[in-house]
């Protein structure tokens, strides 16, 4: 029986105004995309009509979700979008499912155009929840900003979008699918792929795997504790802490995607991670980890619940890279950090002599740099870190680097970390968010601090808060040049950084989806060993309360608080 050609058609659309991608991806609520008319249409449009035509004719691109309600609905719609647009290729994860680092894995891999992750990353899911879509280039990394500038002109003036409403695949089986369209002379080929393969397959050519196995099944076997928030982690878990490096079962929790992820947040932090905080505090466990929703995120706890802040771990793996075959066969050439995040990493930089590159938030920002070789371990205190294995931040990587540390060095987390403080001293770090402020009032606070803190007098200024007294030595509004291509990102964040090193910053966060977020992050350096065990929010609150006073935030919004602290 001979099957007709499926048609592909071209659709009137209106643009809309709000298509503007943030720090990593597009993000709104899901209401949004589900009761606009073609506001996924217009939005898929406008990303593959980024690529030039000649670059996307008959290309290959790789299409993942963290599982989030309406990621199946979207992906059979971005299949049918990519067809008519000339994709010859897709390559998609089973069932739909495939992590942010997965993806980065696999667009390098098989050489692919770039990748859509279907993922609001931490934001809750559900249909009161959020829905998003990232957008990764060729080097496997999120598109940098000329690329989503590009998108968001696309969007402004979008008229009409293609579409084989026609084309169905089956998600769930693994293996090829072909499809006839009209006016195309090769077939479009659609391959389902196992989620977590590919991305195994890489892991084990940068870990002593066997060692990381000993430590958790040998004679003083090492008792973890991993929760996949109900995310797109749990078949990794299951299949690579597990099965591949002998975990027993019960170590790992929530390990099932749920479209709602459980009705929780799917955010690593002690705010949201409360299962393994508690299951941690048992002291049955020595180590604990939890994942985002797409698993690039990650939070590490040691025995009794003993937390690693983000920053602190960026440093620890730094200063430890000799431990992981990868590093010791490709050498260290340099880390990166988002400039919010502690310095911490730059005493290691200093101590192995190596450059650090201080980059605005977004992942983004450190491709460039690792694509040119110049950067081989980056990290943000968002929770995420990574290394120029992928180009983008890698939750499970970083639990195999900490497992290969404590295999290596045969100590407890809490141990190396305090080992870490000796050597190079503490700093102690918060981040308090404010979320949903009016848009208006958040800008207008930042406006005035700016004006505040870079008049000539604030220069000299000196807070005394108790018996501490601060001197301002520097403040600025960040300004980053790409050293790779020149490019220039103004205005990412305000800072005052004083004569010990102390910071405190001011920042809009570019990756919320209800009014506007502004994080106020606070930095402290302790050399004395005798100061390192104390709780971040005391021995920070005199920066606290200077940080208050300056923006007036809890005046100039009616909020008491901030909505989460980390
Ligand atoms: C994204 C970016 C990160 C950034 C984080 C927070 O992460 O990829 O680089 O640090 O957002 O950004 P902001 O402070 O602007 O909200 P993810 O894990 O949410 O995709």
């Amino acid at each position: 029986m001979e099957i007709n050609p499926i048609p592909v058609l071209t659709i009137q659309t209106v643009p809309y105004e709000d298509q503007k991608p943030g720090s990593n991806g597009f993000r709104k609520s899901t209401t949004m995309f589900e009761s606009k008319k073609n506001y996924l249409q217009n939005f898929i449009q406008s990303v593959l009509s980024s690529i030039d035509l000649r670059d996307r004719q008959g290309c290959t691109m790789v299409v993942g979700s963290d599982g989030r309600y309406f990621s199946k609905t979207a992906i059979e719609i971005i299949v049918q979008m990519a067809a008519a647009n000339g994709i010859g290729r897709l390559i998609i994860g089973q069932n739909g499912l495939l992590s942010t680092p997965a993806v980065s894995c696999i667009i390098r891999k098989i050489k692919a155009i770039g990748g859509i992750i279907l993922t609001a990353s931490h934001n809750p899911g559900g249909p009161g929840g959020d829905f998003g879509i990232k957008f990764n280039v060729a080097n496997g990394g999120p598109a940098p900003d000329t690329v989503t500038d590009k998108i968001f002109q696309i969007s402004k003036t979008i008229e009409e979008y293609a579409i084989c409403p026609d084309l169905r695949i089956d998600l769930s089986r693994v293996g090829r699918q072909e499809f006839d369209l009209e006016n195309k002379f090769k077939p479009f080929r659609v391959e389902i792929v196992d989620s977590v393969d590919v991305y195994l397959n890489m892991l084990r050519t940068l870990f002593d795997m066997n060692a990381i196995k000993s430590l958790l099944t040998g004679p003083d076997q090492l008792k973890i504790r991993i929760d996949a928030m109900n995310g797109v982690m749990g078949p990794y878990v299951r299949r690579i802490l597990c099965d591949e490096l002998g975990a027993p079962a019960n170590s790992a929790m929530n390990c099932v995607p749920l479209e709602d992820f459980g009705g929780q947040y799917p955010d690593p932090n002690l705010t949201y991670a409360t299962g393994l905080l508690e299951a941690m505090k048992g002291g049955e466990h020595g180590f604990g980890a939890a994942f985002d929703a797409d698993g690039d995120r990650y939070m590490i706890l040691g025995e009794n619940g003993f937390f690693v802040n983000p920053s602190d771990s960026l440093a620890v793996i730094a200063a430890n890279l000799s431990c992981i075959p990868y590093f010791r066969q490709m050498g260290v050439r340099g880390f990166g950090r988002s400039m919010p995040t502690s310095t911490a990493l730059d005493r290691v930089a200093k101590a192995m002599k190596v450059p650090v590159y201080e980059t605005p938030t977004g992942w983004k920002y450190f491709a460039n740099l690792m694509d040119s070789g110049r950067c081989s371990l980056c990290g943000e205190e968002s929770f995420g870190t990574g290394s120029d294995h992928l180009r983008e931040k890698d939750g499970l990587w970083s639990v195999l680097i900490w497992l290969s540390i404590m295999a290596a060095r045969k100590q407890t987390i809490e141990e190396i970390v305090q080992d870490h403080w000796a050597k190079f001293g503490r700093h102690y770090y918060c981040r308090f968010d404010y979320e949903a402020l009016d848009p208006r009032t958040a800008i207008f606070i930042m406006k005035d601090l700016e004006a505040a803190i870079t008049e000539k007098s604030f220069a000299n200024q000196k807070f005394a808060v108790g018996s501490h007294v601060f001197s301002v030595e520097k403040t600025d509004s960040f300004e980053y040049v790409d050293p790779v291509d020149g490019t220039v990102s103004k205005k990412q964040g305000l800072r005052i950084i004083f004569a010990d090193g102390a910071r405190i910053i001011f920042r809009i966060s570019a990756s919320g989806t209800m009014g506007t977020t502004l994080r106020i992050y606070a930095e402290s350096y302790e050399k004395d060993p005798s100061n390192h065990n104390k709780e971040p929010q005391t021995v920070l609150g005199p920066l606290i309360a200077i940080a208050l006073k300056l923006s007036q935030i809890h005046e100039r919004t009616g909020r008491k608080g901030p909505t989460v602290i980390t």
